[in-house]
């Protein structure tokens, strides 16, 4: 079951996303911008920061899906949650570090390299990268390995568009993702918590899948620094450590690559991380989450609930071994 906002001025049937992601964009961001009083994004923005005068306090759940109903169930996560609890190792293992430790993150100007078996390779801005791509919000759920839960209004371009853009070659079996490397600007960069740069990967038809996409927003605003700005990946099927931040380099390889909690932990964290509520991690279950702004634990769902959309890629493979 994916979340949708349905809308009575929704257009249905979109080209680019299945109906059933797709969300009245024109109504997302008036909504959002009502609530952040009159900053809207634009259909891409070179602004990096909120608006100086923006008051977290001002988008609730309620206004947020205040414009429509997501499903029984399920509310968007309070921003401020999104925003000060978070997965950033660059700027430290803790839930506080990234938010506490990010102001100096500089996330504009900023190139990003389409390289590897593609046709159409080159290095861009990051405006580029996004430009020619329709500007959509999506709605999702994000599933942390580590049990938490979040209901996110993402803002973004689809994945499988910017890839097809470049021009895979058929000897492409796989897209790899690169996070910026800046010891100076992320201080646990220079610890080797982690084999930086922090790099992810996934099959090239998971990254033409229509769920898979790429985020600059959030909350009808650039992505903060410790959401990974410019420009993440949101692959919501997937446990959120696949999800990578703040990416400079897309890749197309023959191999799979070697990807960086895989390497880090191999036995915790696997290539495929598909979210499964069948395949506990080693040192705790993951059948249920805890949503946050939630007081009660909830079932986690079989590919985070988007099994409809996904689960057909994965035909005939043993998700125990291949998890
Ligand atoms: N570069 C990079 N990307 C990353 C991470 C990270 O440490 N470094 N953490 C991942 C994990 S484990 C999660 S759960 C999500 C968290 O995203 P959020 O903090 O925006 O909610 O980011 C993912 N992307
Ligand atoms: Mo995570």
């Amino acid at each position: 079951m994916l979340i949708r906002i349905k809308k009575a001025s929704t257009p249905r049937g979109s080209e680019i996303t299945p109906e059933s992601v797709f969300l009245n964009r024109r109504a997302f961001i008036a909504a959002a911008a009502a609530s952040v009083g009159g900053a809207t994004l634009g259909p891409y923005s070179s602004a990096q920061a909120a608006p100086k005068n923006f008051n977290f306090g001002a988008i609730t759940r309620d206004a947020v899906d205040g414009f429509e109903d997501l499903g029984p169930n399920e509310k968007v996560t309070f921003p401020t949650a999104f925003w000060s609890y978070n997965n950033f190792n660059e700027f430290g293992p803790d839930k506080d570090d990234p938010a506490r430790l990010a102001g100096a993150f500089t996330p504009r100007p900023w190139e990003v390299a389409v390289d590897g078996l593609c046709a159409n390779p080159g290095t861009m801005d990051v405006d580029d990268l996004v430009r020619p791509h329709d500007f959509e919000a999506r709605v999702y759920r994000l599933r942390c390995t580590e049990t938490w839960s979040m209901v996110i209004p993402w803002l973004g371009v689809s994945l499988a568009d910017v890839v097809k853009r470049f021009e895979p070659l058929g000897s492409a079996k796989f897209v790899r993702f690169e996070t910026v490397l800046r010891p100076e600007e992320m201080p646990n960069q220079q610890t080797a918590a982690l084999p930086w740069p922090y790099v992810e990967a996934i099959r090239l038809d998971e990254a033409l899948n229509p769920l898979a996409f790429l985020a600059i927003g959030a909350y009808g605003q650039p992505l903060m620094n410790q959401n990974g700005p410019p420009i993440r990946l949101v692959v919501p099927w997937k446990y959120g450590f696949k999800s990578i931040k703040s990416i400079v380099r897309i890749t197309f390889t023959e191999e799979r690559p070697a990807t960086t909690w895989n390497i880090k932990i191999p036995s915790e964290y696997g290539f495929y991380a598909n979210v499964n509520p069948g395949v506990d991690h080693p040192r705790w279950s993951q059948a249920t989450e805890r949503r946050i702004g939630d007081f009660i634990r909830r079932e986690t769902l079989m590919f985070n609930g988007y099994a409809d959309e996904v689960a057909h890629m994965y035909a005939g493979m043993d998700l125990q071994e291949n998890f």
